[in-house]
């Protein structure tokens, strides 16, 4: 069985590490971060997604997946390093450069390499192809090159690598077959052959069609607002049409793949690329729209308190990349807004103070919901009324059972529902909020 060494043991490498070895494969994980790696030792993977930490601790104690900081030899390398957005919206290659040229010295006649890491079109034989190339063997004939991007939903990454479609694109016919020959291993799904560049292409055709299309329904949301109707339901109706699935409004778009990958295409193809720049640029305001919204809603009190439920990029996970949430923090910040923040899925954030549910809630004015985590359904509104000052809500991700918690005495405002909004409707008719 071959020895396979994952590069950047991240939510993608780590998993699919875990997955390779439970093939049967010999995997190494190499990653920079000493600590990640040394847990990684331990049998205990550092992340959070259902069936990892079994599979890690078996094939750990078994013997046939094992961490380590310093390249070494292996007749596969698999690259699953970030490629991080750049302040000028540029795709940041430098992570998946210092990888190609890290393996340089352990590649033979006969070695295949993988990048999964989501790339611009174009990376795999303009960029690392090049830099393999330097190791001096032929490219195509000696070294084989695809690219398989990762296409996984955090929180179910176990069992979508194994039962979604896959898609890969050698940089010949010898290096698809070659990398297909692993996938076929572990994926159920359909395997979809093709070349390097329409690959890279597949990947960010699907990230960008779920960000324009959100960003379709932020707008509906901002236009359901402003003409004082409810957006939730008039998206719900039109999606019983056969031919029409407009995505949810919310609070923006967050984590690494949405709110990144349009700009990989807009990077390529600027001239082309205006539906996709704009999409980005609407999404991207909704934590702003939220911010507007709640100096509206809240606008008559004094001593503001909020009590801020979710900071994660979505409902259920713990990941705060990119999150609309931390945006949303960032502005009342700013605008010196009081405010106390609760997360079930997460124990620590960087520079913020998370509290209990009751704590957040103690004295509250506003209660907003920024994450669609399952568990806020469950608070008792009766319970939530006692603990706060005011009794007003705004769910930016139409989580709360609405009913129960007017009946409870509260004003319960959304995202793209203009029942609540009359003053914001006069500002926002007459233009002064206008972003
Ligand atoms: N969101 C909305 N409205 C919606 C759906 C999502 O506002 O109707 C927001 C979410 O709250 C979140 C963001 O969009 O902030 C992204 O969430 P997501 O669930 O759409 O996607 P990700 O980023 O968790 O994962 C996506 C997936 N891609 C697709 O569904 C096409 C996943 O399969 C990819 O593997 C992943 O990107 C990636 O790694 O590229």
């Amino acid at each position: 069985m071959k020895k396979i060494c994952v590069i950047g043991l991240g939510y993608i490498g780590l998993p699919t590490a875990a997955m390779l070895a439970s093939c049967g494969y010999e995997v190494v994980g190499l990653d920079t971060n000493e600590k990640i790696v040394e847990v990684l030792n331990r049998g205990e993977p550092h992340l959070n997604e259902p069936d990892l930490k079994e599979m890690v601790s078996k094939h750990v104690q078994k013997g046939n997946l094992r961490g380590i900081t310093l390249p070494e030899e292996a007749e596969v390398f698999i690259i699953c390093v970030p490629t991080p957005l750049s302040e000028d919206k540029k795709a940041d290659l430098s992570y998946v450069e210092e990888a190609a040229l890290s393996i340089l010295p352990f590649l033979r006649p006969g070695s295949l390499v993988i990048l999964e890491s989501t790339v611009g079109p174009r990376t795999t034989v303009d960029v690392l192809v090049p830099l393999l190339a330097e190791s001096g063997l032929v490219i195509g004939e000696e070294i084989f090159v695809a690219h398989c991007p990762e296409r996984v939903l955090p929180g179910k990454i176990i069992r979508e690598l194994v039962e979604n479609n896959r898609v890969i694109g050698g940089i010949n016919e010898k290096s698809t077959s070659l990398a297909a020959e692993i996938y076929k291993r572990f994926v159920k799904g359909e395997i979809y052959l093709t070349d390097a560049t329409t690959a890279e292409m597949i990947k960010l055709m699907e990230n960008t069609y779920r960000d324009v299309n959100i960003a379709l329904a932020n707008e509906f949301a901002r236009i359901c607002a402003r003409l004082g109707t409810n957006a939730w339901e008039a998206i719900s109706i039109a999606n019983k049409h056969p031919r029409v699935n407009i995505h949810n409004p919310g609070p923006g778009v967050g984590g690494h793949c949405l709110a990144v990958d349009p700009w990989f295409i807009v990077e390529k193809a600027p001239e082309e690329a205006r539906l996709i720049a704009a999409s980005r640029r609407i999404n991207d305001s909704m934590p702003h729209y939220v911010v507007d919204l709640l100096e509206n809603i809240v606008s008559p009190v004094k001593d503001l308190k909020l009590a801020l439920l979710g900071v994660t990029y979505k409902g259920n996970v713990s990941d705060v990349r990119e999150s609309p949430a931390l945006k949303v923090m960032e502005i009342l910040k700013e605008k010196n807004i009081n405010f106390s923040i609760y997360d079930p899925l997460v124990q620590n954030l960087d520079g913020y103070q998370l509290s209990s549910l009751t704590s957040c809630l103690r004295g509250a004015d506003c209660l907003v919901v920024l994450a669609a985590h399952d568990e806020f359904k469950k608070i008792s509104p009766q319970k939530a009324g006692l603990l706060m000052r005011n009794k007003l809500v705004l769910d930016t991700h139409n989580i709360l059972p609405a009913e129960a918690w007017e009946e409870s005495g509260f004003t319960v405002n959304q995202v793209g529902r203009g029942r609540y909004l009359e003053d914001y409707l006069d500002r926002t008719l007459y233009g002064t909020v206008n972003r």
